[in-house]
């Protein structure tokens, strides 16, 4: 490997000049300004206040979806579409390439509507008491306790976009959110190649959709595999705002290893808390709230308290998830974890040997296991043979590591024949499994095997270059001295080398240049800073490469305890190309030291695993790369949302704006600060 020293070839965006003396007043000036602009952003109606916003009516989106835009002009495939559909699930035939068309209402809602709720609306009627009401048109159970969501058409989780690949999908976001907050949507995993505008984190690559307007999003099923959608503001996707999204194909090469994949087998899996997180995030952020989950959830569903009927008698439930099979058949399952905390969540069924074919959207070398772990945004493609004896059996999910030890959920694997009840084992399992799948390095559970991301094999080879663009990122919850006085009553709080991401004032593809450049600082050389353990430091932190660099990125945690981070890059699939422990406290300089002097070898292999959200435990390390053959800015994150929220977050940009010429639609809505004239 080359020194990165030698090979970055990288110029600081800008510096801010004053940084390593705290107490000058230039730095306090910026500070201040810093503060003002986060503080406008984390409160998202307050951002939509003196911005101009300028979106396309619904009517002109519509209208140009089949004739221009930049998706359509990347050709993905031989065959064109030639035909508008409202969804397309279907099964995905040679030549069948289609428009989907995807109208989406994002509104405030309230889960188990019944007369009682005094809203007028009754979707849920008498549910739990009779089960058929629980499935009604509206009708939003979850654990069965009455509590505000955010939606998508009224539906938790929301709806879900299946699609074959080579599809164009189109999404008309109207935002009904009727206090007027903001709203914008992320497609987890698609790279949005050549659609850079279409990524959807909210002051990163667009403004918040405002109150009664339409954005379309649209792009292309160039991917197959399982990805997410959710909300990419604030973080009202664990309040609802989030769904699944499959890409099939007619090849798969993994077709020959399942008989059925359809769209009833994806496990849409989360935590869950019986509050609302507008209010929580705030409390969290003065040191008052918490970030732990009350509850899982598969599919939306899990068995709550007990309710009773008119009279006050029996013991009802609301419905948990039941997974239908038939005797001898293999089913693609496809797990899509939507955490928004740190609860890491395990995964089995009874009786069964499950064979992982998949993760984060591509294809691996078969792996049979008994269990898997999935951290916030991971997604994981199973085969379950249902080779056992007719009946029901327990599908598990429990909760891991210090903050959700105590939660399960259940869902029933139910073979076609076997009677409408409830698995006879007990719902509570002591049971080790033997071989689990992506335990973290450091990891509370045993098992005899533990699969590690790093031991699987992609079926796509990858060819990096030796020329190797590297960055060392310390992952931390960090205590210096002077804080955010927004922050002042937390013991911690998540930076990337000791920086507090700063979100810009505007979204950068598009309006980069027309803000105060000293906003933006450059990861290599903020990573030199020396006083940020002291004094909190903050940017807006930029990896700046050259289009077809190969990058990699070195995460490391070297704190003792705190669980995991796992990092999301928007824009690509990266490779994993290594892993493990780290024992004491180190900074990039110490641990780029380090591995120049060989410490940290790099997995020799054409096929390392693919993943874009991995899981940094803490006294570890994982090493990434992928080819930035894609350009764009693209956000790079800890997808546990108050973590990113608050700070634990970069942005990669892939080349120049010449690069990104033509990949912008025309008119992109725009927003800024604003003054009137004469000041
Ligand atoms: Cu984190």
């Amino acid at each position: 490997m080359s020194d990165p020293a030698v090979t970055s070839g990288m110029q600081p965006l800008s510096i801010v000049p004053t940084h390593e003396n705290g107490s000058s007043s230039g730095t306090k000036v910026k500070i201040g300004i810093v503060l003002i602009v986060s503080l406008i952003l984390v409160f998202v109606t307050g951002l939509l206040i003196g911005l101009v916003i300028s979106p396309l009516s619904k009517q002109e989106q519509v209208d140009i979806v089949p004739e221009i835009g930049p998706t359509l002009d990347i050709p993905t495939s031989e065959d064109k579409p030639s035909t508008v559909y409202n969804e397309c699930d279907r099964t995905c035939r040679a030549g069948d390439i289609r428009i989907c068309i995807f109208d989406w209402e994002v509104s405030y809602y309230y889960t188990m509507l019944t007369s009682s709720t005094g809203s007028g609306d009754t979707a849920c009627e008498n549910c739990p008491v009779n089960p058929n009401d629980c499935s009604n048109k509206g009708c939003v159970t979850l654990n069965g306790l009455k509590r505000p969501v955010v939606t998508v058409n009224q539906q938790v989780p929301g709806p879900k976009i299946i699609v074959c690949k080579g599809d164009t999908f189109v999404v008309n976001v109207t935002n009904m959110l009727n206090d007027m907050t903001g709203i914008t949507f992320h497609w987890h995993g698609l790279n949005q190649f050549h659609t850079p505008a279409m990524d959807g984190p909210s002051m990163i690559t667009q403004c918040p959709i405002p109150f009664a307007t339409t954005f379309t999003y649209k792009m292309i099923a160039n991917e197959p595999g399982t990805y997410f959608w959710h909300s990419h503001i604030g973080s009202n996707r664990a309040d609802g705002l989030a769904g699944p999204i499959v890409i099939r194909e007619v090849n798969d090469p993994h077709g020959n290893t399942y008989d059925v994949d359809d769209s009833n087998h994806t496990a849409f899996i989360q935590d869950w808390m019986n509050i609302t997180q507008n209010t929580n995030y705030v409390e969290y952020l003065y040191g008052v709230g918490q970030n732990d989950p009350d509850f899982l959830l598969i599919n939306g569903k899990g068995k709550g308290p007990a309710f009773q009927n008119a009279t006050g008698n029996g013991s009802f439930f609301v419905p948990r998830e039941v997974f239908h099979v038939e005797s001898s058949m293999r089913y693609r399952m496809r797990v899509i974890s939507n955490a928004f905390t740190g609860c890491q969540m395990q995964l089995s069924i009874d009786n069964h040997i499950l064979l992982a074919i998949n993760m984060d959207s591509y294809p691996i070398d078969p792996v049979p296991f008994d269990a898997l772990i999935s951290n916030a945004g991971e997604r994981f493609d199973f085969i379950l043979h249902a080779n056992q004896s007719i009946g029901n059996y327990w599908l598990r999910l429990k909760g891991v590591g210090n903050n959700c030890e105590e939660h399960q959920e259940l869902a029933i694997i139910r073979y076609m024949g076997a009677p409408e009840e409830d698995p006879t084992a007990p719902e509570i399992s002591l049971t080790t499994p033997s071989r689990l799948l992506n335990a973290p390095e450091r990891s509370t559970v045993a098992a005899p095997t533990i699969i590690r991301m790093i031991n699987l094999t992609s079926r796509i080879r990858f060819d990096a270059n030796q020329d190797v663009n590297r960055y060392y990122l310390s992952l931390g919850l960090q205590n210096p001295r002077v804080i955010d006085p927004r922050l002042r009553e937390r013991k911690s709080i998540p930076q990337i080398n000791h920086i507090t991401f700063t979100f810009p004032p505007v979204p950068l593809p598009t309006q980069h240049d027309e803000v105060d450049q000293s906003l933006f600082c450059d990861a290599r050389v903020a990573s030199t800073w020396t006083n940020c353990t002291d004094i909190q430091c903050r940017c807006t932190q930029i990896i700046s490469v050259a289009l077809n660099q190969t990058v990699e990125l070195f995460f490391f945690n070297g704190r003792p305890n705190g669980g995991c981070h796992p990092m999301h890059l928007h824009g690509f699939s990266y490779r994993i190309v290594g892993s493990g422990l780290l024992n004491g406290t180190y900074t990039p300089a110490d641990i780029q030291a380090l591995d120049m002097n060989g410490t940290f070898p790099r997995l020799q292999s054409n096929c390392p695993p693919n993943k874009d959200t991995v899981c940094v435990s803490h006294g570890s390390y994982m090493i990434i790369q992928f080819i930035a053959d894609n350009p764009g800015w693209w956000f790079l994150h800890c997808h546990l949302d108050f973590h990113a929220l608050i700070g634990m977050a970069m942005v990669v940009r892939v080349g120049t704006d010449e690069d990104l010429s033509g990949l912008i639609p025309p008119n992109f809505p725009r927003c800024n600060n604003f003054a009137p004239p004469g000041l």
